[in-house]
């Protein structure tokens, strides 16, 4: 039995604990309490955070760094750390679930308003895989490390090893391995990954997105998050798009650079996130209906667009300083 993405959160120590937190302006809404989802009507002002799912406290770390004049790219990684280090978040970070065989193993990049770009990915043991990305970004000529070497490229960089497999991520590892459903059976609403873009005062973008990836992957399975151009993408010149559900659509698609390319030919974000959706439909006809993506875009004039394929994608979105959790429209009407 599939269990919903929603209700498995609810299930989970996260959705408790995000649930007790009351920072929401509107209440945190179970999938049957959902509204209706609206097409954006964007302000168009700045400055402008927008994360994928529930993610209140990552948008408001972000809007923070922006408040105070900060760089969009101060924002974007200021708001990823907070699922990173949250260890009841159970897809990023800390507390993500593992891979197949019990490893947690993350991705993550990042871009900034320059084109400059940074990624980790298959990384273990290091919690903060998005600074890493951006160490890699600002330190090094490359744009990715992986596995080993992005490991040993952390601790040089002073990033500090820990077990990121917490007791509850443990327990929802042996109860999968109970009776070990493949990939894609049970797993592809197993996904709370955040993607964030931010548009600071001076009207730069800067993106981010980290992960741990799909529940119970293949061991050394890399998904979308930390290839530029499919979990994220940022052109200072037109906009910035982010990612999250199952990675392996959004790679054959290269989602988000998709996206950025749609806006620079005059969509507008909402029309660009339909027509990327409306993509990986053409492309899996009868697949689609399995397995679930969100994209989220920005222009540089502060407007933004939210889709996905099914109901029950939800981003946070800040802007004209309030912070509030809403439904996407989604492809699939029922
Ligand atoms: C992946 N896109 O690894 C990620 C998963 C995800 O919310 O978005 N989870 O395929």
């Amino acid at each position: 039995m599939t269990i919903k993405r929603r209700k498995f959160i609810q299930q989970s120590v996260a959705g408790t604990a995000m649930a007790s937190t009351g920072l929401w302006a509107c209440q945190p809404a179970t999938n049957d309490e959902i509204p209706a989802a609206v097409v954006p009507q964007s302000s168009g002002t700045m400055p402008l955070v927008i994360a994928t799912w529930d993610n209140f406290e990552a948008t408001q770390a972000a809007a923070k760094v922006l408040e105070k004049g900060g760089s969009a790219l101060d924002a974007v990684e200021a708001g990823a750390r907070v699922p990173e280090a949250d260890p009841n978040d159970l897809s990023v970070g800390l507390g993500g679930l593992p891979d197949i065989k019990g490893v947690v193993t993350l991705d993550a990049c990042i871009m900034d308003d320059l084109g400059n770009a940074g990624a980790v990915c298959f990384l273990q043991g290091i919690k903060h895989p998005i600074s890493v990305a951006r160490k890699v970004m600002e330190q090094t000529s490359h744009v990715m490390l992986s596995g080993q070497g992005a490991l040993e490229f952390a601790l040089e960089q002073g990033f500090v090893e820990e077990n990121l497999l917490t007791v509850s991520s443990k327990k929802h590892w042996e109860e999968w391995l109970k009776d070990q459903k493949p990939f894609g059976e049970t797993n592809f609403e197993n996904h709370d990954t955040i993607g964030i873009l931010a548009l600071d005062a001076q009207g730069n973008i800067s993106g981010a997105c980290t992960t741990s990836g799909m529940a119970f992957k293949l061991h050394g399975r890399v998904g979308d998050s930390p290839i530029i151009g499919a979990g994220m993408y940022v052109d200072n010149e037109v906009g910035g798009a982010c990612a999250t559900g199952v990675g392996e659509y959004v790679m054959k698609t290269l989602g988000s650079f998709l996206i950025v390319e749609l806006m620079r030919q005059g969509k507008s974000p909402q029309e660009a996130c339909e027509e990327a959706i409306k993509r990986i439909v053409k492309r899996q006809p009868k697949l689609y209906r399995e397995y679930e993506v969100g994209y989220l875009a920005i222009n540089k004039s502060g407007v933004y667009g939210a889709y996905g394929t099914e109901k029950g994608f939800e981003y946070t979105l800040y802007q004209d300083g309030e912070n509030n959790k809403y439904p996407a429209e989604h492809f699939l009407k029922s």
